[in-house]
C-alpha cells in the first residue's frame, strides 16, 4: 500500500466528481460558451495582440492594494478552506506545497484598464483544493479573504475552471510580497480583482455573498471580454 498514492487517487477521484457536477454550468459561462465575445456595443476586441475593449497592454506589472501589504512569513502562513464542505482544512505551507502543482500561462486584466499578457505561473488549482475539502451538494459560491482584510466572491462555475490557481511562483521565482506573496489567487477569465492577494481563507457558500469591491459597485460577473466593469 502506498498511502501517498491512494491519497492522490482520492483527490483525483473527488476532482473528477466535482468536474462532472459543474461541467454543464462551466460550459454556459461567457468565456467558454462564446467563441467571439462581443460584449455590449461595438466590437469588443482591438489592437494586436488582442485585448478586451478598453484595455492597454503593459510590460510592467502595476501593484494594486488597499494601501497595506501584509507580511506573511511561511511559518505563520495558513490557508483555511471551510464553509459548506464535508472536510474543512487548515493547510500549512508544507501541506500546500505537497498538493499537485500546476504550471500555466495566462493573461491578467485589471479593471483600471491595463492587461499583462502571457504570465507564467505555478501553483495549486482551486479545483484540486475543492476536491480535498469536498463541497457539499448545496455549495454554489466561494468568498476568498486576504490577510489584508480584502474579500472577493466567485460562482463555483468560475472558481473551478482549470486556470484558476493559487499561485506561489511567477516566472520561476517566488511571488513577490507586493503582488500577493506568498500565495495569491488568479482568475484569468475574469478581471483580476476576483483573485485575492495574500490569500488566507476560502469559504464555500450555499449562496452568493458580495466581496469588498463587489459591494462597492464593481460588476459581480467581471468578464473582461464583455466589458463587465461596474454594476
Ligand atoms: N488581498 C487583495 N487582493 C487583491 C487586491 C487587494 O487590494 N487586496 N486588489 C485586486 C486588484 S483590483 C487587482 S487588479 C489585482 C492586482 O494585483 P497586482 O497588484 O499583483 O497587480 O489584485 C486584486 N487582488
Ligand atoms: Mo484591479
Amino acid at each position: 500500500m502506498d498511502s501517498e498514492n491512494s491519497k492522490l487517487d482520492r483527490i483525483v477521484e473527488a476532482r473528477m466528481k466535482l468536474k462532472a457536477r459543474f461541467e454543464a454550468q462551466i460550459a454556459t459561462t461567457p468565456s467558454v460558451a462564446d467563441p467571439k465575445p462581443q460584449g455590449k456595443g461595438a466590437a469588443n476586441r482591438h489592437g494586436m495582440p488582442q485585448v478586451p475593449v478598453g484595455q492597454t497592454v503593459t510590460q510592467k506589472w502595476p501593484v494594486l492594494d488597499l494601501g497595506y501589504q501584509p507580511d506573511v512569513g511561511l511559518d505563520r502562513w495558513r490557508l483555511t478552506i471551510d464553509g459548506d464542505v464535508e472536510n474543512p482544512v487548515v493547510l500549512k505551507w508544507a501541506d500546500f506545497m505537497a498538493l499537485p502543482q500546476t504550471d500555466d500561462v495566462s493573461d491578467f486584466h485589471c479593471v483600471t484598464t491595463w492587461s499583462k499578457l502571457d504570465m507564467a505561473w505555478q501553483g495549486v488549482r482551486l479545483m484540486d483544493l475543492a476536491a480535498l475539502v469536498q463541497p457539499k451538494e448545496t455549495a454554489t459560491h466561494v468568498i476568498c479573504y486576504g490577510y489584508d482584510t480584502y474579500s472577493t466572491n466567485l460562482s463555483l462555475a468560475e472558481a473551478l475552471k482549470s486556470d484558476v490557481l493559487l499561485v506561489h511562483t511567477f516566472d520561476g521565482n517566488p511571488l513577490p510580497k507586493e503582488h500577493g506573496g506568498p500565495v495569491r489567487m488568479i482568475t484569468p477569465q475574469l478581471y483580476a480583482w476576483k483573485g485575492s492577494k495574500w490569500i488566507k481563507r476560502i469559504q464555500f457558500l450555499p449562496k452568493d455573498k458580495l466581496g469588498f469591491w463587489e459591494e462597492r459597485g464593481y460588476s459581480n460577473t467581471a468578464y473582461p471580454w464583455r466589458n463587465d466593469r461596474y454594476s
